[in-house]
């Protein structure tokens, strides 16, 4: 099983660490839907918004005093690129979603100049997802989703919304942007959803 030989072998063999149509790139491409906006910091909020409308809101300060973890992680876009040992700072979802009461299933995530995108509550927590704020040492550049993005890396790269402004929970799933034009639903790189079809 491929979980299996990439938990033994990794992180030392970096033909274990691409996913099956991926090749590597030592850069950071950029890639947006549209232009990259602007939010004065001042005016910044991250929001969770429950399945019963409770509303739990971080200022850019509440933001960046909350505890930061600073995850190395392997990102994989659906456009075939990988990179990997990507350094990051940022807040664990986890630490977000103690303050939330919720029985909701399913996630839509919202930004800062209108993306979205869908995945399931489970794959923001136990450890798997940032809000993110730093990168490689320096605060995250605004083409790469500054000041701050979600950062999701087991999943292909276009769940790490940029730009992030909240998150809403629901019972029920909703497709976001590149979901509802094709795209797979879930997008795990290691079994190639890619397509709706995959
Ligand atoms: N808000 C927003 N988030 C986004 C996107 C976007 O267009 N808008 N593109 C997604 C896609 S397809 C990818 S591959 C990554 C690219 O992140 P990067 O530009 O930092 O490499 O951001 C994802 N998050
Ligand atoms: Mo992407």
């Amino acid at each position: 099983m491929t979980v299996f030989s990439r938990g033994f072998r990794g992180k030392h063999h970096r033909d274990d660490r691409l996913p099956p149509g991926q090749y590597l790139t030592q850069g950071f491409p950029v890639l947006s839907a549209g232009p990259t906006p602007r939010i004065p910091l001042d005016r910044w909020e991250f929001a969770i918004d429950t399945e019963t409308e409770q509303v739990h809101r971080w200022s850019w300060e509440e933001l960046t005093a909350l505890p930061s973890e600073t995850p190395t992680v392997d990102i994989h876009c659906v456009t075939s690129w990988s990179k990997l040992d990507t350094r990051w700072r940022g807040v664990s979802l986890d630490v977000l979603f103690e303050r939330v009461e919720t029985a909701a299933d399913y996630a839509l995530v919202y930004c800062y100049g209108g993306y979205t995108t869908n995945l399931p509550l489970e794959d923001l927590l136990d450890g798997k997802a940032w809000i993110a704020y730093g990168y490689d040492g320096h605060e995250l550049a605004p083409q790469h989703g500054g000041p701050a993005r979600l950062l999701v890396p087991h999943l292909y790269f276009w769940k790490s919304a940029k730009w992030v402004r909240g998150i809403r929970l629901l019972h029920q799933d909703h497709p976001g942007l590149w979901e509802s034009a094709g795209y797979h639903n879930y997008g795990d790189p290691w079994r190639e959803q890619r397509y709706a079809d995959d």
